[in-house]
């Protein structure tokens, strides 16, 4: 049996750092791990011009813990007011690493996004003019479409046309929750790739809901049937390398998770790697970690590749039952659980 695992360091491909005295938990837990991460725009307000990114992205280095050499990887938030001449500045900024679309009210801080994402021909022309890679949160919006088909009624209402008009951009489809995400991907070229978080590779919506309602494993786009999550798994653990880590780690207050209304989002910094590793060691594919972790992300971004390396070692450790940040209490995804790898 393995005991220790050296990975050419990771990158985190969608992730959600939040701001203000929250960053001094969430940076320094991504940074001990990553050497980079596309960090998602939807603050309050969210991220919509260069400058922001950029303000924003000095906020986050201010919390990095010191000789850490960790590089956010600026993203823009697409609203109907984004110009082409916006997305031009994004490009020359040498910052800027994509643009997000969020359908508006599809999750947490998206009333600021786009209510027709066929509407803005314009600026996906711009970004596949410059390079600049379509992050998609690929979800309808109307109330009256059920929660479960709304990923797949985003692909065929829009995400066709989008790729077809537009063969040159790259698209991501961040975290990819159903056979039809999945087969969207390997129905397309080398410019169309998603992120996997490590909820919707790990759990399904029993997970969310059999036994009783468990608020932490709630995140949006919603846990899917079985079937769909096995059909992630299956991308992954073939070693499809369109399919790549991005966690989606949201962090949400312990009181605005167990609530009436609770919010959408799990906070799966802290044991991120340990846990992508025991889905791949459950599967008997632990050699492929590595490139899911590691190269497939960097590859598809067109970044070199890191070049130094983290090291697992089989040590048992269980995630945080509660970690205090920013005055309040978070409990991480997966709290409680036992892992069999830890961090060097
Ligand atoms: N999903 N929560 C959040 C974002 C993501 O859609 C997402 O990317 C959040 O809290 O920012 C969530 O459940
Ligand atoms: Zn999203
Ligand atoms: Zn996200």
């Amino acid at each position: 049996m393995t005991d220790t695992l050296t990975l050419t360091r990771p990158d985190d491909w969608h992730l959600h750092f939040r701001d203000g005295d929250m960053l001094l938990e969430t940076v320094p837990a991504t940074a001990a791990v990553f050497r980079r991460a596309i960090v998602m725009p939807n603050l309050t307000p969210p991220v919509i011009r260069v400058a922001d990114a950029q303000a924003y992205r000095e906020r986050i280095l201010a919390a990095l813990p010191a000789g850490t050499d960790f590089e956010p990887l600026m993203v823009l938030y697409l609203t109907e007011a984004t110009t082409p001449a916006d997305i031009a500045a994004a490009a020359a900024s040498g910052i800027v690493y994509g643009c997000k679309l969020y359908p508006a009210g599809a999750t947490t801080n998206s009333d600021s996004g786009v209510r027709d994402p066929s509407a803005i021909m314009a600026l996906y022309e711009a970004m596949e003019k410059h390079g600049m890679p379509l992050q998609v949160h690929g979800e309808v919006t109307e109330p009256e479409i059920d929660i479960f088909d709304r990923e797949k009624l985003f692909i065929d209402r829009y995400l066709l046309t989008i790729r077809q008009r537009f063969p040159d951009l790259k698209i991501i489809f961040e975290h990819v929750t159903t056979r039809e995400g999945v087969q969207f991907v390997q129905d397309h070229d080398s410019h169309t790739a998603a992120t996997v978080t490590p909820q919707h590779l790990m759990m399904n919506r029993n997970d969310l809901l059999a036994g009783g309602i468990r608020p932490h494993n709630y995140c949006l786009p919603v846990l899917k049937r079985r079937e769909h999550q096995l059909s992630i798994q299956q991308a992954v653990l073939g070693g499809d390398a369109r399919f790549f880590l991005g966690t989606d780690s949201a962090p949400h207050a312990r009181n605005k998770k167990e609530a009436a209304c609770g919010c959408a989002g799990c906070y799966s910094a802290p044991a991120a790697l340990p846990l992508y590793a025991a889905f791949f060691e459950e599967h008997g594919a632990l050699s492929r970690l590595e490139a899911f972790a590691s190269h497939f992300g960097a590859d598809f971004y067109g970044l070199p590749r890191n070049t130094d390396t983290v090291t697992l070692k089989r040590d048992p450790w269980q995630v945080p039952a509660h970690i205090h940040a920013a005055g309040e209490t978070l409990v991480p995804w997966q709290a409680g659980v036992a892992l069999q790898w830890r961090l060097a």
